[in-house]
């Protein structure tokens, strides 16, 4: 956008007069009340940020919405404990203020904003707001924020984002990228897809080769060769120092990373480095780390050994992430493995199971109590509900339509939807020729909008087991992270209104109003957001 040299210094006399006029809440995603009011705010370069003495919390919102404004506007505020003055923005966390654990009030007037929460994530999303409403006009310098009042709060507690870095893995930066992103649209939930049949990519200090071994692969296509004829390796894993760090900077975000760890099938990558973790009897050599996707044969086994490994496995995960949950994968597991081996059937067995899916539920079950013990809650994909009874505290990631949520809900488990042509982000969103390549059909940015995060066919009581949504980008088809960014936005728009916002608030046309404001920040931040799904859906 133009803008003149005088709004550049900040000089509010010469502020753009009401740059928001056409977006009064450029806000994504859409606040639950907005009532407008008279006048403008002038933001500029001497607009101070006014937090309390010793209010740790309120500084480091302070110090993050300075720096976001900068990055834009390229003003810093001032952060200060100075008492009194007009012309500021006040932050105020308030542990008596009767509102939720993640609401905020934003009270934007002429001569003052005042920003209120219960806690810092409140304040924390607040802020993100202001941010949305004093970057609207996608300029730099001095701006004006339209008066207006603003009680908001999430309809869901879970909304999440996957990420798949075992098919193509993703350095620690895009991974920053990617969770600063989600803290722009509210999401607090990071579900980081680590092991898979192409790749384990986080370091277990206990057994080196599952990133040794497990962390490289050989990409499929011309035989896997490159142009020296030569197989065409490529590795990739985070240290538990990287994991670390990720976590910490999505905490600061108030985002929790969710790790996800595969078993019993997805399981290639970690029976590539440690044969002895298969069904021996079967499987009699190594397999190499897959170099090509789809659904794969090979399963852990069953016998007291395997399950010493996943174990340990999961402890030190458990002591690397602090969330409560930790997603065991579940998914896909085809059984052909266990039902050749004759270990695994005197095994079904002495346990006096019935068929091979009733062992994956006691395998769940053995997992789950393992978490337990460690004050963690199971989390898997929705066929974790197959093949017998899943304890009670464990929750579902429904992903096969809408009947793994309907079953889990009613069982009185907690469900998170996400569900796959839904929320899935690795479909293309258009038939456009520039359309970069993806899964068909294609899923476009309106589909995405238009999701109902309850599915139909829920009482009040089964629908409140719903704690949320998340979309879930899986990257077989995504090898560079231009591709990953493109895949995401701007969908993740979409899908942070979806989590966030209750239905009878979603309006498509006045969402795509505030796409406009959006794609000039993503510009802004250099973020390749897909213009296609834009094009083709305005
Ligand atoms: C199924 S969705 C999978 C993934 C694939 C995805 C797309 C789910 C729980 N499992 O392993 O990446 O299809 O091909």
């Amino acid at each position: 956008a133009p803008r003149s040299d005088s709004a550049a210094t900040g000089d509010p006399a010469a502020a753009p007069a009401d740059s928001n006029a056409a977006h009064p809440s450029a806000i994504i995603p859409r606040p639950l009340q907005i009532v407008a009011g008279r006048g403008s705010f002038v933001f500029d370069a001497s607009t101070p940020i006014r937090i309390k003495p010793g209010q740790p919390g309120e500084r480091r919102v302070a110090e993050y919405f300075a720096q976001r404004v900068q990055a834009l506007r390229g003003f810093a505020p001032a952060v200060t404990e100075a008492p009194g003055g007009r012309g500021a923005v006040w932050l105020n966390i308030d542990p008596n203020l009767t509102i939720g654990d993640e609401a905020y009030e934003l009270d934007v007037q002429a001569d003052t904003v005042r920003l209120s929460a219960r806690t810092e994530a409140g304040l924390f999303y607040g802020a993100v707001s202001l941010w949305q409403l004093a970057t609207a006009d996608g300029g730099q310098g001095a701006t004006r924020i339209a008066a207006q009042r603003i009680n908001d709060a999430p309809a869901f507690v879970w909304r999440g984002l996957m990420l798949d870095v075992a098919r193509h893995f993703r350095s620690v930066d895009e991974v920053k990228a990617v969770l600063d992103q989600m803290a722009l649209h509210k999401l607090n939930t990071f579900h980081w897809h680590l092991t898979d049949d192409q790749g384990w990519r986080i370091e277990i200090k206990q057994y080196p080769r599952l990133t040794e071994v497990g962390g490289c692969r050989v990409l499929a296509g011309a035989n896997g060769r490159g142009a020296d004829g030569k197989p065409q390796q490529y590795c990739g894993y985070y240290t538990q120092e990287q994991i670390r760090d990720v976590v910490a900077y999505a905490a600061a975000r108030h985002i929790t990373v969710v790790p996800e760890i595969e078993m019993p099938g997805h399981a290639q990558a970690a029976i590539a480095a440690y044969p002895e973790l298969a069904v021996t009897d079967v499987v009699r050599k190594a397999p190499r780390v897959s170099p090509d996707w789809g659904v794969h044969t090979y399963l852990f086994g069953v016998d007291d050994s395997t399950f010493s490994f996943l174990e340990n496995v999961l402890d030190e995960v458990a002591g690397l992430f602090p969330s409560k949950y930790i997603h065991i994968g579940g998914d896909e597991a085809a059984k052909d493995q266990w039902i050749a081996s004759k270990q695994v059937q005197a095994k079904i067995k002495s346990l006096g199971l019935k068929n091979e899916m009733a062992l994956q539920s006691w395998f769940v079950g053995r997992i789950g109590k393992h978490l337990q013990e460690h004050d963690r809650i199971l989390l898997g994909w929705d066929e974790i509900l197959e093949g017998g009874k899943l304890p009670a505290s464990a929750t579902v990631m429904s992903w096969r339509g809408d009947a793994g949520a309907l079953e889990a809900a009613r069982e009185g488990h907690d469900v998170v939807v996400s569900p796959d042509r839904k929320l899935y982000l690795d479909y293309v969103q258009s038939d456009r020729d520039d359309e970069p390549s993806g899964r068909f059909p294609v899923s476009t940015l309106r589909a995405f909008y238009d999701f109902q995060m309850i599915p139909p066919g829920l009482d009040a009581q089964q629908a409140k087991h719903v704690i949320g949504g998340q979309g879930n980008l899986w990257v077989e088809h995504r090898r560079s992270f231009d591709l990953v960014q493109k895949a995401l936005y701007p969908r993740l728009d979409a899908l942070s209104e979806v989590v966030w916002s209750p239905a009878s608030s979603r309006d498509w046309n006045d969402f795509q109003h505030r796409l406009a404001p959006q794609f000039a920040r993503y510009r802004a931040q250099g973020v390749q957001a897909s213009d296609v799904a834009y094009a083709v859906d305005f």
